[in-house]
């Protein structure tokens, strides 16, 4: 059997080799193994839930619909999918193959390998064995609390992101590494410590590690917590619900074909459609389907929606900006594509968010 030996000294086991080989096209809603080794391959349109049962199975999933069910201590299992994917319950490995896509462990102590291309890997809870597989720059997701992971394969692209830890400076991370070996080891502190396999100390760069911004010595310059709106006038108040450049009836964006427009809030003939509502310290922007009586009004445009930019207002040329927003991950049907983002003009950079669904955002 082979293994991959974890940062505290532990062999991690790879799936042993198929026995038995079965496929979810043309299933029923459950896909049996059998008690030894399988290797389980679902298809795309295919709902299915397939069991590996005891033995160490691997499982090739190609869509959502193809779920995993594991039971614990029932072998060494192994998913592989092209997909974003975290990990189930009882399933040890994953290997997710598509450029730009994250690889989640679960609380098991897994290997995680990420193949060509970008890919962000978290092995979560338990201590992890997590592999660039296959080039691309890829980002290594490690957190306090979260055990003592080894990261294999680290490039000089890739970078590793370290949450919690109190660092703040590549200088204090470099007074903890030691070298152990082939290896370097990086003492995180309350236990845990982040093993770098097959490096040394002096191949590794502050470009490698993401760390928390610091923000001693920086001043408030603005913000919104969004107790109330503060609609900009002409005179007064902080947001503008209108481009500098747009028309008295509000804007849209033709070069992006967008579908909505958004309305100007101080546009009386429009007033009656209200895409902003504050509640509790959230901002909603509700894009919506144009009342018949308003849509001549807005050069005919099927949708109405909101934007808001500090433009006349506040800008800043250097800054630290930090936002909340909560978008819909899927239009329901009819609706537009949920989006939501910042908007940065050149030197002068000014604050504009800008929705085509409904949208939370808070400052
Ligand atoms: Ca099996
Ligand atoms: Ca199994
Ligand atoms: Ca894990």
């Amino acid at each position: 059997m082979s293994y991959f030996v974890n940062a505290v000294g532990v062999p991690l086991p790879y799936s042993g080799a198929s026995n038995h080989w079965y496929s979810a096209s043309g299933s029923g809603p459950d896909l049996y193994g059998s008690s030894g080794n399988d290797s389980l391959y679902g298809a795309s349109g295919v709902n299915v839930t397939m069991h590996g049962g005891m033995g160490d199975d691997i499982y090739y999933l190609y869509a959502a619909s193809n779920k995993v069910a594991e039971a614990g201590s029932a072998g060494i299992d192994t998913i592989s999918t092209w997909m974003n994917y975290k990990l189930p319950d009882n399933v040890e490995n994953l290997i997710v193959t598509k450029a730009g896509n994250f690889a989640f462990g679960n609380g098991l102590d897994n290997i995680i390998t990420a193949k060509a291309g970008h890919q962000t890997l978290d092995g979560g809870a338990g201590n992890d064995v997590l592999i660039d597989g296959g080039g691309g720059y890829d980002t290594f997701v490690v957190s306090n609390g979260n055990g003592s992971d080894l990261i294999a394969n680290f490039a000089a692209t890739d970078t590793v992101r370290l949450n919690g830890y109190g660092f703040m400076t590549f200088d204090q991370i470099h007074a903890n590494m030691i070298q152990a070996g082939s290896n370097v080891i990086l003492n995180l502190g309350s236990g845990e410590i982040l093993e770098f396999k097959d490096t040394t100390i002096d191949k590794l760069q502050p470009s490698q590690f993401e760390l928390p911004i610091n923000k001693v010595g920086m001043t408030l310059s603005f913000n919104d917590d969004f107790n109330t709106l503060s609609l900009h006038n002409g005179q007064s108040g902080t947001w503008d619900t209108n481009f500098w450049w747009g028309a008295p009836n509000g804007s849209t964006l033709t070069q992006n074909n967008e579908l909505q427009w958004y309305i100007d809030a101080n546009y009386a003939p429009t007033s009656s459609v209200h895409p902003f509502s504050v509640d509790n310290g959230v901002l909603t922007i509700t894009a919506a389907q144009t009342p018949a009586d308003i849509k001549p009004l807005i050069n005919n445009y099927e949708y109405t929606s909101g934007i808001l930019t500090t433009h006349d207002t506040f800008s800043q040329t250097y800054g630290y900006f930090e936002m909340r927003p909560t978008c819909r991950k899927t239009p329901a049907p009819g609706r537009l594509s949920g989006c939501c983002r910042k908007t940065v003009r050149g030197r002068r950079s000014s604050t504009s968010w800008k929705c085509t669904d409904r949208t939370r955002t808070r400052f």
